[in-house]
């Protein structure tokens, strides 16, 4: 079994501090995404016809795309401890946040990602910078929203430690390290959810 990754890409980051929180250690083999390593067909063909990373491969050759479904599989593995919520209600909830974060958080930073930094100018045939400005206020807006619910909530899915919130933290850090968007230190609780989820072991792994 390996995990295919690249350092501080936040997709795959998810699954190292995942499997961090867990106690599970596997080997990584590194991707250079940058040179563009797994849009080559070698990668495409064997390991994910979609080319993106984390993929994890299996001991049977086989090969699991996808960072929530590579953490779902070591779910299954190892339960405990949960990850995804307990019991119905709970795991319903983890999987309504996880999901809102993917959909009305990470995908408008990713806009931003592609239409606002010079890092991904030489991949985008067309970037369109207005696209990134208004994703820039679609983030912004999320943020307080963040900042409300987390008044009442010490996580996203509630009382517990979730997958939520380490997708939360990964597309946090990834809009404020590489896409200049920071939330603010005003927005108090989002800041406080911040710092405690930053400051656990697993947020450097
Ligand atoms: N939905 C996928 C997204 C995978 C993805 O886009 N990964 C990025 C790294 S964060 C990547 O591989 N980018 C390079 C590329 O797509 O060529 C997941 O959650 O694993």
């Amino acid at each position: 079994m390996k995990l295919y990754t690249y350092a501080g890409a936040p997709n795959p980051r998810r699954v190292h501090i995942y499997l961090a929180e867990k106690g599970i250690e596997i080997p990584f083999e590194q991707v250079d995404i940058l040179n563009r390593e797994n849009r080559k067909p070698e990668f495409m063909d064997r390991v994910n016809a979609m080319g993106g990373i984390p993929v994890l491969e299996l001991d049977d050759g086989s090969h699991i795309a996808e960072s929530i479904a590579i953490c779902r599989y070591f779910e299954a593995e190892q339960p405990d401890p949960p990850l995804f919520g307990k019991a119905a209600q709970g795991q319903a909830r983890v999987e309504m946040w996880t999901r809102r974060i993917e959909l009305n958080l990470m995908m408008p930073v990713g806009m931003v990602w592609v239409h606002g930094s010079p890092l991904t100018k030489g991949v985008m045939r067309n970037q369109i910078p207005e696209m990134a400005e208004q994703n820039r206020e679609v983030v912004n807006r999320y943020f307080k929203f963040l900042d409300r619910h987390l008044e009442a909530n010490e996580f996203l899915a509630g009382e517990n430690f979730s997958i939520a919130d380490i997708v939360a933290l990964c597309t946090i850090d990834f809009a404020a390290k590489l896409n200049e968007l920071p939330h603010s230190p005003e927005e108090k609780n989002l800041d406080r959810w911040y710092q405690s989820v930053s400051g656990r072991p697993s947020s450097s792994a």
